[in-house]
Order: structure tokens, then sequence, then C-alpha cells
């Protein structure tokens, strides 16, 4: 049995991980970079072992350094959170080579989802549906515009060692194919080191649901249910919610069958999402599977009173999953919130610092997973995540009013947080109405995102200029780079709200 776990990660979902370790009486161990030395997850754990820079590519990505701290500390087990290695096939290999327990699937399993054509094939070959489209990397051009021919503008030209939104083309028009497949294969090479492209026909308004999966090592696989993730803004989710208002049992009952024998498919165990578009006639179609724990679990956790981590922790253990799919069921309404440390009406600008105070909301129906407190500072070199709020309630309309309240007493200062943006989408009707799909951000911008005066604005770019041209002047290129291409996002954001002469 697994006695000690060292959790690969930072932030909310390590000590999230740790608070379930500490439930079964096992030991937990934390890395950190030396920017993380005082952070909540180091001060969590049972023992801690510093790994080096803050910055990710010298620490936490570094697969032996991770080897190191396990083998020095005794760990039988890691447990890579999400995001870092959580989806390094290598790192589950070499988990295996040392004889130390990988938390999540077998590299197989993430080989094989993590490249996108390979995964379509093997859904269709499990008879699960995907968008139509091609399975084959594109390399003949007069071939792929047959395609295109055949299966109608628009179209998506994916990479295949893609996901989660990089590497996507949207292609309205048939002279556009050719010079657009060009572009996305160089984009692919220069990204993933792998050129490989497919094409899909682009599915209009779509909505983003996938379905939480839990399998062991003794073939059973079971759904946990779906979750609406269409509150995305450049494919970074903003706002998840379970059940989805699209679904009718019918289409919830047979996507959920599709999301296990995906599953089955590549021989999966442990915790894995299955992600499907869904049109607005309740066509669903296999999109993508997160071999990983993923950041809006918790809503899930929550409707079917499940702890994903310990059932993960047991599955390790070689346990046989303690209930089968009749035993579980969806109770209630979850939706979760997530709180960034960004200037949303600056463009989601991050906006790191200290925090100066911090209250938290509580009550009946209310979950924080966080890791901040006050005389925190925010690092700049990490996912500017500070907690996810997750609320319950009986109905979507009590779980709406009760975020609202959460919301309402979410206290942070110091630095600038999305609270307010949240509110504002808890106040929307489109949002409230539950009619809503991918587009939603965008299209209710103006409601989403405070009047900025233009003299502010003007005052803050000017501001930008002045500290560009410092560190044109004083500091090191790449700063300087980063600051352009933010003076650019901002430009871009003056245009939008008006100031065409930027
Ligand atoms: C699509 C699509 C429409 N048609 N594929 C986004 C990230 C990854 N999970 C796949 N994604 C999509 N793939 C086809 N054929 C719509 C999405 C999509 C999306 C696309 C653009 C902007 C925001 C989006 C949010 C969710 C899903």
């Amino acid at each position: 049995m697994i006695k000690k776990i060292l959790i690969a990660n930072r932030g909310e979902i390590a000590v999230r991980i740790m608070r379930t370790c500490r439930e079964m009486n096992i030991t937990t161990v934390a890395v950190y970079s030396e920017i993380d030395r005082s952070s909540m997850h180091v001060r969590y754990a049972d023992e801690a072992y510093c790994i080096g820079s803050p910055v990710a590519s010298e620490s936490y990505l570094v697969i032996d350094k991770i080897i190191e701290a396990a083998k020095k500390s005794g760990a039988d087990a890691i447990h890579p959170g999400y995001g870092f290695l959580s989806e390094n096939a290598a790192f589950s290999e070499r988990c295996k080579k040392e004889g130390i327990i990988f938390i999540g699937p077998d590299a197989y399993a993430i080989t094989t989802m993590g490249d996108k054509i390979t995964a379509r094939k093997t859904m269709i070959a499990a008879g699960v549906s995907v968008v139509p489209g091609t399975t084959e990397s594109i390399v003949d051009e007069d071939k792929a515009l047959e395609i295109v021919k055949e299966i109608g503008v628009p179209v998506m030209i994916k990479a295949s060692a893609g996901g989660g939104g990089k590497g996507m083309r949207l292609v309205k028009r048939i002279e556009d194919v050719i010079p657009s497949l060009r572009a996305a294969k160089s984009e692919a090479k220069a990204a993933f080191g792998n050129d490989a492209v497919y094409i899909e026909k682009y599915i209009a308004s779509p909505h983003h649901i996938e379905f939480q999966i839990l399998a062991d090592k003794h073939g059973t696989v079971v759904h946990l249910f779906e979750r609406e993730c269409s509150v995305q803004r450049r494919h970074q989710k903003v706002i998840e919610e379970s059940p989805s208002c699209l679904l009718t049992p019918e289409v919830r009952y047979k996507m959920g069958a599709a999301a296990v024998a995906a599953a089955k498919a590549v021989n999966y165990h442990s915790a894995g999402t299955i992600e499907f578009i869904v049109d607005d006639n309740l066509n669903y179609y296999f999109l993508e599977m997160n071999t990983r724990l993923q950041v809006e679990h918790p809503v899930t956790e929550r409707v079917v009173g499940v702890d994903l981590v310990k059932e993960q922790i047991n599955i390790a253990n070689n346990l046989p999953l303690s209930f089968k799919q009749e035993d579980l069921m969806q109770s209630g309404h979850s939706i979760q919130c997530r709180i960034y440390a960004e200037d949303t009406d600056k463009n989601f600008m991050p906006c790191p610092g200290t925090i100066q105070h911090v209250r938290e909301p509580h009550g009946f129906g209310v979950r924080i997973d966080g890791y901040v407190f006050e005389g925190f500072e925010i690092p700049l070199y990490y996912d500017p995540l500070i907690a996810k709020l997750i609320v319950w309630g009986k109905t979507r309309e009590e779980t709406i009013s009760r975020m609202r309240r959460a919301l309402y007493e979410y206290k942070i200062t110091g630095i600038k947080t999305s609270i307010k943006f949240l509110a504002r989408i808890m106040d929307n009707p489109v949002f409230i109405s539950g009619n809503y799909n991918t587009h939603f951000i965008e299209n209710n911008k103006n409601e989403l995102f405070a009047k900025i005066e233009q003299d502010e604005l003007h005052m803050d770019i000017a501001a930008m200029v002045a500290f560009f041209d410092y560190h044109t002047t004083f500091k090191k290129q790449e700063i300087c780079t980063k600051k352009c291409l933010e003076m650019n996002e901002w430009k871009a954001y003056g245009r939008s709200a008006g100031m065409n002469r930027l």
C-alpha cells in the first residue's frame, strides 16, 4: 500500500491533493522552486525539497529532479496534478522504471491520446463518434483540397501534437485552404517539433462538454457524468458547471457510454476526461481525451459525491472501484469559478503582486480550493490561478444565487482579480438562462467588461510606453519583447475600445 506520495506540482492543486493524502494517513512530500519556498503547499507537506530555479523548465518540468526528490524522500508514489509533467508519457514511463508508482495512466494511454490523429483513429475503431474529417496527416495538398470540398467549409486545421486549442486554425474559404495548411504545418513544426496536421469539419456555435472517467486496473470503467465548460476565453476555461443545461437524459446516457468506450479503447486506468463538442442539435463528437485530473474536477466531486484523488490513490494501490455505474448519480447542481490574478478589464493582463488581505466566503455549499494568504507574493512564473470557488445548490438557480453571494463575500486586496468579472457573469441573463455556448464571452463582452474611461486608457498606455522605454534602455531584450507583446495586446484592446489612432 502507498505510504508516502510526492506531489510534483504547486499552488492550489498541490494543497488539494495533500488534503486527501492527510485524510488517508499518507505522508506527503512537496517539491518547490526557490520562489515557492514560503508557498502553502510547502508549509502543508510533511517534507519538502527544493528543486531549483523559479523557471518551470528548470524545476517543476525536470523529470530527473522530481525523481531525485522522490528517491531522497523515499516516496513510493508521485501525483503529478495537472499541467507540468501530468501528461508527459516519458515521466510516467520513468516512474515505472524507477519502481515509483505514477498516480495516473500508463505511458501508452498518454501517448495514444496525446497524438490527436492516433486518438481519432482509436475512437473510430471503438465506435465513438468523431468530428467528420481526415484520419491521416495531410501531406498531399491536392488531396487536402478534395477532402475540404467533400466536407465543405468552414473547416478546422489542427496539429496532431496540439490540443487544448493550441495549433488550431479556422478556414472559412476554399481558396484559403492551401496557404492555411502550409502555415499550420510550419507552426506545428515550430511549436511541437511535429508538423502533422489533420482537418475537421468546423462545428459552429459549439458547446464544450466533457465527461469524467474513473477506471481501475481490473477492467472496470465508470463515468461520473458531464461538466459544461463553454464559458471560456481563448481556450482558458473561466466557469464550469454540472449538470449541463443542454443535455437530455438520453443524450447524457449515450455520451456517458461513449466516454466509457473511449477509455476502454486505450486500456485506461486512473481519472481521465473525455472532451466532446456538441452542436445545437445535440450531435456530439469526441474531441480529445485529457489523461490527467483536471482543474475543474471539483464540480463533479460535489455533484456525484466522490473524492477523485482518493479514487486515484486507491486505483494506484490496485484496489477495485468501490462502486458500480448504477451506484452513481448527479445530485443538485455545482458551479466553479476560477479566481485569477488578472485585470479582466485590461485584456486579462496578469497582475502578480503581494496579497494584502484575504477574506474567503464560507457557509452552506461553498468550497474553496486555494493557496494564497496575507503577505503571499504571487509569482509571475506560473499560471496566475489563485483559487477555485466551487458552489453547490439543489437547483441551478439556487447555485447561481449562492455563487453570487460567495463572490460578494470574497475579498482579496493588494492585487487585481477576476472576482468582479465572475460576478458580472452570474448576473448575465444569457448565462442565467443556461442557453450559452463557447462564444458566450465574446458575444456578451459589452456587458461583461467594464467600460474603461478613454483617458484612463490613455494614461495607462502612456505609462506602458514609458515603462517600455525604460526597459529598452536598461533591461534585456526578452523583457522588452514581453512588454512589446503586452503593448500590442493593449493596442488591440485600445482599438477594440475605439482608440483607433493607437
Ligand atoms: C473544434 C471546434 C469546432 N469544430 N473543432 C477547442 C480546444 C480543443 N478542445 C478543441 N476546440 C475546438 N475544436 C471543430 N471541428 C471548437 C472548439 C472549441 C473552441 C474553438 C475556438 C474557440 C473556443 C473554443 C472553445 C471550446 C471548443
